[in-house]
């Protein structure tokens, strides 16, 4: 039985991917172990080459809390956190919380959204709703990002102003309905494929407000093939279901 506030929603875990954030990750779990204890934390690392996997061991070592899971090479975001959702499945968790290393995503905020899941089976962290915020972003980030959701919104009818934000909340319930072995996305339009299925499925998704801050230490890790990616995916998803709904309506 998981004690504090948010002990109705069963157990809860927060996934964390790590490629090459040695001086990131031990400043965000302490955060996060401390603004929601009841929080089990499994970091998701691709072999990184400074040695973040086995920072993350050491922690491991000192809370119960913290898990690792290690996999062998740099495999995308998206594959990521399929192997840390699978590992939170078989532990019997009950909520499976998304969040970046870099400290974009507060863990101090991490109450909205579980908050938000009492009444959903996806709460969504987001920048572009109202209350929602970026912190020290490039200029053209912001832009790809607003750029990105709206091209999202058009080529598939996804009624969210963030699709692509990755702090969010899930209830595991919810992956019955997500069919996550078919989920080829790679990198972050793992996050738009994933919302997307979960609004086709009919499954109450709801944003909540967030201010997303520009990470201070370590690398980016986002590229142009990431970019180029979530556009031919989102756009070849697009057009499929448009021909799928055309067909359905003439036949
Ligand atoms: N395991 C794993 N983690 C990854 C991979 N790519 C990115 N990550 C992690 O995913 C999170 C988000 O990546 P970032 O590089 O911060 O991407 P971003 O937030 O779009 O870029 P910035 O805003 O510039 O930081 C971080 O915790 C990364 O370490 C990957 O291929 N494998
Ligand atoms: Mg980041």
């Amino acid at each position: 039985m998981t004690a504090g506030p948010f002990a109705d929603l069963g157990r809860i875990v927060v996934c964390i991917p790590t490629y090459n954030e040695r001086e990131n990750l031990p400043l965000i779990i302490a955060r996060l172990r401390a603004a929601v204890p009841e929080a089990d934390v499994v970091v998701l690392d691709d072999g990184s080459p400074d040695g973040t996997g086995a920072i993350a061991d050491e922690l491991s070592a000192t809370d119960s809390a913290i898990h690792v899971v290690h996999r062998t090479s740099k495999a995308g975001l998206g594959a990521a956190y399929l192997a840390g959702f699978s590992w939170a499945r078989e532990q019997g968790y009950d909520v499976v919380v998304e969040m970046d290393a870099d400290g974009s995503h507060q863990p101090e905020q991490l109450p909205r959204l579980l908050a938000a899941l009492r009444g959903a089976d996806l709460a969504l962290g987001s920048r572009w709703v109202a209350g929602g915020s970026v912190v020290n972003w490039p200029k053209h980030r912001e832009l790809l990002s607003r750029g990105g959701n709206f091209y999202t919104r058009l080529s598939l009818g996804v009624p969210l102003r963030d699709a692509t934000g990755g702090f969010r909340a899930f209830r595991t319930t919810a992956f019955n309905a997500l069919d996550l072995g078919a989920v080829e996305s790679q990198g972050y339009c793992f996050q738009v494929d994933l919302a997307w299925r979960a609004v086709r499925a009919g499954l109450r998704v709801v944003e909540v407000p967030i201010e997303f801050v520009e990470r201070e230490r370590g690398e980016s890790k986002m590229n142009q093939k990431i970019v180029a990616e979530a556009l031919w995916r989102v756009t070849v998803w697009g057009a499929t279901d448009k021909w799928a709904r055309l067909r359905g309506a003439g036949s």
